[in-house]
């Protein structure tokens, strides 16, 4: 009878041993897991903090800065160009170079030191005309030496997509067949008159060019007169120049 107490007493520590020993593993697998976890939440917390300070902070302030200039109206976005608040896109009308324009490349007259004031800078604001026939207006500065400086102002950018190019590129505008054109002419050399013309849409994109003028290299006063390629009389030269810059 002892034996069988003693027996019962050794099966029931063994058995409480066991549970002790089950119940602490899985204690402690539990309390691991829970510093895996905490581990990880911590991690990617700071992953988080870090994104946040490398790149999405900075960029909403970006976003917004373009945001205010996307949102301007023509007129403002002109007036922020004159400004020196934003820059512009030049584009040569010699070939495809472009070039970045700031109010630095011009000054208006009651804003610049009269010792200061370059006639080849000074620039008077015109009356915007749909120079490129979209049904929108563009904005012109007009210097007296090199003509007019045209500007398309849309969509968050300025372009200065025409400009006289020095004096045997004069830019200037007219009205012809029905819609404006850019004008680059070159009227103050010996020797020679060209006119030539481009008309634009409102993508900015030259759908339409028209040359003509006179020669006369050796001074005799004794003119060739042309249209395109083609020789054309001086009679149909006038009449061309007519309808081209007088007739509207
Ligand atoms: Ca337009």
């Amino acid at each position: 009878m002892r034996r069988k107490q003693k027996r019962i007493i050794s099966i029931t520590t063994i058995i409480v041993a066991i549970l002790l020993i089950t119940g602490y593993g899985v204690w402690f697998f539990m309390q691991s897991n829970n510093v895996d976890d905490n581990t990880e939440i911590a991690q990617n917390q700071e992953k988080q903090d870090v994104t946040l300070k490398d790149s999405e902070v900075p960029m909403a302030g970006e976003e917004k800065i373009d945001t205010d200039i996307a949102e301007m109206s023509p007129e403002e976005l002109f007036q922020a160009f004159c400004d020196g608040k934003i820059k512009a896109e030049a584009r040569s009308y010699y070939d495809d170079t472009t070039w970045t324009m700031d109010n630095t490349y011009f000054q208006f007259e009651d804003s610049t030191p009269e010792e200061e004031l370059d006639v080849t800078m000074l620039v008077e604001k015109m009356e915007p005309v749909d120079l490129d026939n979209d049904g929108e207006v563009e904005f012109i500065l007009q210097n007296p030496v090199y003509g007019d400086m045209c500007f398309d102002c849309k969509d968050g950018k300025v372009v200065c997509f025409s400009q006289g190019e020095g004096t045997a590129a004069m830019c200037s505008y007219t009205k012809y067949d029905g819609a404006y054109w850019i004008v680059h002419s070159d009227t103050t050399h010996g020797g020679r008159c060209t006119y030539e013309l481009s008309k634009f849409n409102g993508d900015l994109e030259v759908t339409d060019s028209l040359r003509f003028g006179w020669e006369d290299w050796e001074d005799t006063g004794v003119k060739s007169y042309y249209k395109d390629d083609n020789e054309i009389s001086e009679t149909e030269y006038e009449e061309l120049y007519k309808k081209v810059f007088e007739e509207k």
